[in-house]
């Protein structure tokens, strides 16, 4: 039972009925709803935060992994490996197991050959192809391989000694190398001849060249 005093020229009393149980489940429903639209609200702007923050450090992440991705390019290409070698006298009667200095290098990207030494040396991991030509002399022999860790991998035969011609043979291979493998040109057998360094015009005729493949 609830009492209202109205204004005073009326000067009577209003009388009520309220049924308390009804009101009280309409308050109960109306805060319900009320705390209902406050917590939808305040989750809204919460996700909103969360898809902001996290769109945020995906861009950030995605832009390092850019950046990664093209300083690798770069030294990909900073990376090359490849070599061109020629010698720039003849050579007479190497024994065997001696290494052939090819002592000009035109071309060498990477600076794995060493003209001093004959022998390249792998800087990076990964697919190498080699090759080498050599001219022997007229009635001469010369006969090569390809070493890589004084491991024989291809052989190179210029049997000439029975000819008067002067003749040219070559041979290739492709290694697996790993850094820190070395490789050159050695005399097989008795039959180190002779090696020209041309034929013509000082034209580089006995050469050893090669590259990464990968
Ligand atoms: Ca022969």
């Amino acid at each position: 039972m609830i009492s209202m005093p109205l204004v005073d020229n009326i000067e009577a009393t209003l009388k009520a009925d309220l049924d308390v149980t009804k009101m009280n489940k309409y308050l109960h429903e109306y805060i319900q709803q009320e705390v209902s639209l406050g917590v939808s609200k305040a989750m809204a702007g919460m996700v909103e935060t969360m898809v902001e923050n996290k769109t945020r450090a995906v861009q950030t992440e995605l832009e390092a992994k850019i950046g990664d991705k093209m300083k690798q390019l770069n030294q990909k290409d900073r990376e090359k490996h490849a070599f061109f070698a020629h010698l720039s006298s003849n050579k007479e009667n190497l024994i065997d197991g001696t290494v052939v200095i090819f002592n000009r290098a035109p071309l060498n990207v990477g600076g794995g050959y060493d003209t001093a030494s004959g022998k390249f040396t792998c800087k990076e991991d990964g697919l190498y192809f080699f090759s080498w030509t050599t001219l022997s002399n007229s009635r001469k022999d010369f006969t090569s391989a390809l070493f890589v860790n004084g491991n024989g991998i291809a052989e190179n035969i210029v049997d000439n000694d029975e000819t008067i011609d002067t003749m040219t043979g070559s041979s290739s291979a492709i290694f697996q190398m790993r850094k820190g493998d070395v490789a050159w040109i050695g005399v097989v057998g008795s039959e180190g001849t002779y090696l020209r360094h041309t034929w013509v015009n000082g034209i580089p005729a006995s050469v050893f060249t090669g590259f990464k493949i990968d």
